[in-house]
């Protein structure tokens, strides 16, 4: 697919999750790469750049996007000669895909091994990673049944009750403001990452925050499924994860909209779960408690602190 078709679709949310966002960027680079014409190193650098930032661009929230453009776009690195950049951008591309797909299937291994025969567990929104973990303890006998959120105002709920309904799974669907009704028929909260931060903070769907602190008060666990590469390199140095705040016509239709001229629709997409509400992240690296987090980024994710400046 073309970089700005991808865009388009990371944008539109027809590409969507972290973990999906990352893949398909890393594949509009790739497929970038091998189609470019520059007459120059220099040029082509240039224009992998451009389409580099045009992904990167399209949702500010999902760290796993300028991870996995970072690591694609080292391909351009220690050389001059455009065919050798080509191949390394093409070979990273390819690799990362491989790789974020391994990750996905490990932490589905790891995650099953904490869910228990009889779980009840709760998932809010729609993460690959934390369905993967369900699924697996599902696949491997496991009696476990699910309750899964709406989801407003963008529904992802409506995917998860699909695929979990696929899989077999017995599934109770619940507006998101039901947490605190059913948290104490809940064994297990999973849920996925867009980005954890060097203090173990969790940035994901808006509205986690909310079920993770409602499952600390009833004494109910908190598992987050997370590959490496959702880790936020900078957060080392102080930078902040940007929370995306979506157009106000996916919660009110701008009609009424209009007819209000005193209210403000605000829609932030994504929220922060402190570390102290979650018990732990499962990576393809192993399961860690969120105050870990440190130790992913530096011996996982390998970034040299000089890279910042
Ligand atoms: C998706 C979301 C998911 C994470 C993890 O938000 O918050 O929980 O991205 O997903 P949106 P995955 O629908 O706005 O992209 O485990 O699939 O990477």
């Amino acid at each position: 697919m073309i970089v700005s078709e991808t865009a388009e679709k990371i944008k539109k949310m027809e590409i969507r999750g972290a973990g999906r966002i990352a893949r398909a960027a890393a594949e509009a680079l790739r497929d970038h790469a091998g189609t470019l014409k520059s007459p120059s190193y220099a040029a082509f650098r240039q224009e992998m750049e451009t389409a580099a930032a045009t992904l990167v661009a399209t949702r500010p929230t999902a760290v796993s996007l300028p991870n996995a453009v970072h690591i694609v776009m080292a391909g351009l690195d220690g050389t001059t000669d455009t065919e050798e950049a080509r191949a390394a951008v093409i070979g990273r591309a390819d690799q990362f895909v491989r790789s974020s797909q391994q990750a996905v299937e490990r932490i589905a291994g790891f995650g099953a091994s904490h869910i228990r025969d009889g779980d009840v567990i709760l998932t809010h929104c729609n993460s690959e990673v934390a369905l993967g973990c369900i699924i697996e303890a599902h696949r491997s006998g496991k009696e476990i049944e699910v309750f899964a959120t709406e989801v407003r105002p963008r529904n992802q709920g409506h995917i998860t009750i699909r695929t979990l309904n696929d899989a077999g799974i017995k599934t109770s669907f619940i507006v998101d403001s039901a947490v605190r009704s059913f948290i104490n028929d809940v064994d297990l909260v999973i849920v996925g990452a867009d980005a954890v931060t060097v203090n173990g903070a969790v940035v994901n769907k808006i509205g986690t925050s909310q079920v993770a602190h409602t499952a600390a008060e009833a004494r109910v666990n908190v598992l987050v499924a997370a590959e490496t590469y959702k880790f936020a390199p900078r957060t080392v140095i102080g930078e902040l994860i940007q929370i995306e705040e979506r157009p106000g016509n996916e919660v009110l239709p701008d009609d009424i909209a209009r007819s209000l001229p005193h209210v403000t629709v605000r829609n932030p997409a994504f929220d922060v779960t402190p570390a102290e509400f979650i018990d732990l992240i499962i990576t393809e690296q192993g399961a860690i408690p969120p105050q870990m987090a440190y130790i992913i980024i530096r011996e996982y994710l390998g970034w040299d602190i000089a890279e910042f400046r």
